[in-house]
């Protein structure tokens, strides 16, 4: 496979070597990978923008075919990439094979879009006028994604980029670039033209300010300050900006659950993908009446979870990403402790056969909802539980924070499903079901600090990669 950059159409291979390790087992490196330079990304928005208008002009089926190609090519080596990204990111192989599997739906998703995006026709206001409202690419887009979820992020953002008429220069997270390297390989095989997407990669502080300063809007998903510095920039420019950063998701457990589900939900919500998902189900609120028996399962099933090596099969839960990422969950129990949590379960370093960064899912009681552990995104598999005395009260709590991405509740009663629904500040609601792993058909994004600009996803995402134009025309030869 192809690495490097990729500029103009062409994969160049220079700048500084840099090591690309597996986080469940660190001796076994997946290769040296090159960080480009500021002048590699002036090149690379050289290029795309001297393709997009060529791109914009091409047929919307000849997008679409190209497109499809890619979903194709996705679903069809699902097994093998879901195992490279196993490899390089920590996940389970069958987290990693659904991962690709979503990318390859989402690039027919969008496929579709590139002739599903009709614009308005209206009669005006005036004698004679008509009105159309068209949509029209933004031009080029730069596309800044983090590790977590290494092809499905850049898929939903990339993707619609394309389908829409617009170039792209992509900057993937440092951790992740065999993932970036397989997009970009399949891409070029599907026909993208010279210029119309660029690869370039390296550090985010470095490489940052030359792509905001060169594309004409930028998209971004990552951590609340590198996201508020990229805002900032942004806005200065008055550029269209799109951010998606933390969460700190409120899971409701109420006393009406159906508890094996909830435990269940709980559990997959807030350790699945190794914690390390935006919406992770950070904060389990559980009712009194409930509490204890929901918290002997819930301990259970997690003194039971299968820790390991990301490419073994039978593994639930792989590696943290990296020895950072590790250290900086430890530092939250620590903190937690310091203020008056308790660690019910887990959350001690594990050894494996292989040298990794293997953390026991840890569940910590606390009673201060102001806690740091309660307010900070840790984005690792570590979860704290609050008790509440009724529905409002948890409702109270969960929405008692900043962040405002996803927040849940596992309930039987219809009552306060739906006044859970419609009280929550988050964007993004579930009842019995984890508060991540949400569908890309429809809306996905916070509310700020948890988002800032249009949502990304389904045909919401049609309102940062488009420019509105209304044309009139007036045919009754007089004004
Ligand atoms: O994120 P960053 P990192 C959180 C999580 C994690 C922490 C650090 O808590 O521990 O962030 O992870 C690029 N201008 N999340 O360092 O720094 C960078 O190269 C432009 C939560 O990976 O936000 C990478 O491609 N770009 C989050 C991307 O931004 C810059 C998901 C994300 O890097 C830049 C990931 C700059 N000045 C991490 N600096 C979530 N909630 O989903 C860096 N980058």
């Amino acid at each position: 496979m192809a690495s490097g950059l990729f500029i103009g159409g062409r994969w160049l291979d220079h700048g500084t070597r840099v090591a690309n390790i597996n986080p469940s087992d660190t001796l076994d490196p997946l290769g040296d990978y090159n960080w480009g330079t500021v002048a590699d990304v002036e090149a690379a928005v050289a290029a795309a923008r001297a393709a997009q208008p060529g791109w914009a002009a091409v047929l919307p089926e000849a997008r679409a075919r190209l497109l499809r190609r890619v979903g194709d090519e996705l679903l069809a080596r699902a097994d093998e990439l879901g195992r490279l990204m196993a490899r390089e990111q920590g996940k389970t192989v069958r987290e990693g094979r659904g991962e690709v599997i979503r990318s390859g739906e989402i690039f027919h998703f969008f496929a579709g879009e590139t002739v599903r995006n009709h614009g308005v026709f209206t009669p005006g206001l005036r004698e004679g006028f008509t009105i159309t409202v068209s949509q029209e690419p933004v031009g080029v887009i730069g596309v800044i994604t983090p590790w977590n979820l290494p092809l499905s992020i850049p898929a939903w953002k990339i993707a619609p980029a394309l389908a829409y008429g617009n170039t792209v220069v992509f900057k993937p997270s440092e951790l992740t670039p065999d993932c970036a390297f397989v997009l970009t390989d399949m891409l070029e095989r599907a026909g993208v033209p010279a210029g119309v997407f660029n690869l370039v990669m390296g550090n985010g502080r470095d490489l940052g300010p030359a792509l905001i300063d060169g594309c004409d809007a930028i998209t971004f998903t990552g951590s609340g300050p590198t996201g508020a510095a990229v805002v900032a920039a942004t806005a200065g420019q008055m550029k269209k900006v799109q951010a998606e950063l933390g969460g700190k998701s409120g899971l409701v457990i109420d006393k009406t659950c159906e508890l094996d589900l909830a435990v269940e939900v709980a559990f997959q919500g807030a350790f699945h993908g190794t914690g390390q998902r935006c919406t992770a189900s950070s904060r389990i609120i559980v009712l009194d009446a409930v509490r204890d028996a929901f918290l002997d399962k819930l301990l259970k099933r997690m003194a039971d979870s299968r820790i390991g090596h990301a490419l073994e099969e039978a593994t639930e839960i792989g590696p943290v990403v990296d020895q950072r990422q590790l250290d900086k969950d430890l530092g939250y129990i620590d903190i937690a402790r310091t203020e008056g949590g308790e660690v019910l379960g887990g959350g001690s370093v594990l050894e494996r056969p292989h040298a990794g960064f293997y953390l026991a899912p840890c569940l910590i009681a606390t009673t201060n909802n102001g806690a740091r552990i309660n307010q900070e995104e840790v984005f690792g598999p570590v979860a704290s539980v609050l008790a509440a005395h009724d529905l409002d009260e948890a409702i109270a709590i969960a929405n008692d924070v900043h962040y405002a991405l996803s927040s849940g509740i596992c309930t039987t009663d219809l009552i306060a499903a739906e006044t859970f629904r419609s009280r929550s500040r988050a964007a993004m609601v579930t009842v019995n079901a984890p508060t991540a792993g949400l569908d890309f058909h429809v809306p996905f994004g916070g509310r700020a600090p948890s988002g800032y600009g249009p949502r990304e996803q389904g045909i919401a995402a049609r309102e940062f990669y488009c420019e509105y134009k209304s044309t009139y025309v007036n045919v009754s030869g007089h004004l």
